[in-house]
């Protein structure tokens, strides 16, 4: 997502920089690449506009401050902007009881997902949420979000498949819900392919009825310009509250999450970035604003990682990294680390400029085939050579090879990398800038593997 955008972004922004003195015209330049950059994008047309003139606005009125560049004001004036349209503060949802959530939104947008992701994320908070499957026209939707719920350990109401009347239904699971003493209660509704009025009249319905204190609409960042139409159609319908966008790991171009906000007015709360159930997560316009300027969602990112690393074992391998002892065994770890972190490429999105390393990667740099394989290599090693690699010779490589199930081309292409690697960790420069930055993301931060990723650049050795 938004990755060719944030490219034109630092080409444009790139040239900004270097020049000493700005101009009006440099202004102009600057802010017809950025127009374009929006447009291609698939931002809507008349935000696009909206945004250069306020852009320009703030850039022509601004004092220039003496501290920094001119070119890095403007950069600031942008992000500023571009985080206003975002919708500046993170939206909470509103759970005061009773605390009721209407999902809406067109057919495969993710709503089924999303209400378990939500519920997944809802329990984790300590509360109780009940989910309700209210798509009466698939009975498979009904039974996918009951699968759904049991892998979360969150309790469904389902109705009969007989059952057509959405409001009875409602009805019903509130019953349901004051007996299971549930304090927040999430509604799966169906979808279409397009609006049309049978939906809409019965969303209406479900509505009126329930009376919630959230709706929702999940969209499909994909659909692009689509969504926004949507959005507003929905909105006009039933007054949604805020919007959850989907899909945000694909490679859309990112203009609906750029113009959502600001058609509907409407906050975007939450973001999901894959089918998996721990996948969705708060809209931080400003974090959004930093990735979208290739600045990377370090906060996200370490509190992604957090999550699921143990930081005393992180900081332990960086404590070896920078005394040069990085030995397999830790390569190990640090390969254990990564594969629970889930996809690496989704994790690495989030780190600045990793647009750019992107490309500079082997294409099979994210194969997990490759990542088993070049863990086996290592689990053939005997302790003693994970300990000294520089022993594995010749003989030691083909039984290696032979052990693990791989070539021998394999096992060298490892040894050479691996060899570059530490190389890389030993030299005082380039830890001490890794360090620096792991000062910065405050905390005390979480250790070697996202600096370990970042220092490595283009060198991953699997
Ligand atoms: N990659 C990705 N896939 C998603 C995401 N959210 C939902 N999906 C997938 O999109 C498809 C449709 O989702 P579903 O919840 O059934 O949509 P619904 O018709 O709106 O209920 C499913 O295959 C989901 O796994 C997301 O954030 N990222
Ligand atoms: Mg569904």
């Amino acid at each position: 997502m938004f990755s060719s955008l944030s490219d034109n972004l630092d080409k444009t922004f790139r040239k900004l920089r270097g020049v000493g003195h700005i101009s009006e015209k440099n202004i102009a330049d600057a802010l017809r690449e950025i127009r374009i950059a929006l447009l291609e994008a698939d931002v809507e047309f008349g935000v696009a506009k909206d945004f250069i003139a306020n852009v320009k606005e703030k850039a022509m009125g601004a004092e220039v401050l003496k501290s920094i560049k001119p070119g890095e004001q403007i950069v600031k004036i942008f992000h500023d902007e571009l985080e206003a349209l975002l919708g500046a503060d993170q939206a909470p949802l509103d759970l005061n009881p009773p605390a009721r959530i209407l999902i809406c939104g067109l057919n495969g947008a993710g709503k089924t997902t999303t209400s378990a992701k939500l519920a997944a994320r809802l329990k984790k908070e300590g509360r109780r949420p009940l989910l309700v499957a209210c798509d009466l026209y698939r009975p498979a939707a009904i039974d996918q979000l009951a699968t759904l719920a049991k892998q979360i350990d969150v309790p469904v109401y389902t109705p009969d498949a007989s059952e057509k009347d959405v409001v009875k239904v409602a009805k019903d699971a509130l019953a349901w819900a004051e007996r299971e003493h549930g304090t927040v209660i999430l509604f799966d509704t169906a979808g279409r392919q397009e609006i049309d009025e049978r939906l809409v009249e019965e969303l209406k319905r479900l509505h009126a009825f329930l009376q919630p204190k959230e709706t929702l609409l999940v969209a499909d960042a994909a659909t692009g310009q689509q969504a926004v139409s949507v959005a507003k159609h929905f909105d006009e319908a039933v007054g949604i509250t805020g919007i959850i966008l989907t899909k945000l790991d694909g490679d859309a171009r990112g203009g609906a999450a750029l113009s959502m906000r600001a058609v509907t007015g409407k906050p975007i709360k939450f973001a999901g970035e894959g089918e998996k159930l721990d996948q969705l997560f708060e809209f931080h316009p400003s974090r959004m604003a930093d990735r979208i300027l290739g600045m990377g969602d370090i906060v996200g990112m370490v509190e992604q990682v957090a999550g699921k690393l143990n930081e005393e074992d992180a900081m332990r391998s960086m404590q070896r990294m920078q005394e040069g002892k990085f030995d397999f065994t830790d390569f190990l770890d640090q390969m254990k680390m990564i594969q629970k972190l889930g996809p690496l490429e989704g994790l690495l999105g989030l780190m600045p400029g990793f647009n750019k390393i992107k490309k500079q990667l082997p294409s099979n740099a994210f194969d997990t085939g490759k990542l088993k394989r070049t863990e086996a290599i290592v689990l053939s090693m005997t302790p003693d050579e994970r300990r000294r690699p520089e022993i594995i010779k010749g003989t030691r490589r083909a039984r290696i090879a032979a052990g693990s199930g791989t070539t021998l081309p394999e096992v060298n292409t490892l040894l050479k990398q691996f060899g570059e690697m530490r190389k890389m960790m030993k030299s005082p420069g380039k830890m001490k800038g890794m360090m620096k930055q792991l000062g910065g993301m405050g905390g005390g931060g979480m250790g070697g593997l996202g600096d370990m990723l970042k220092g490595l650049g283009g060198k991953f050795p699997f």
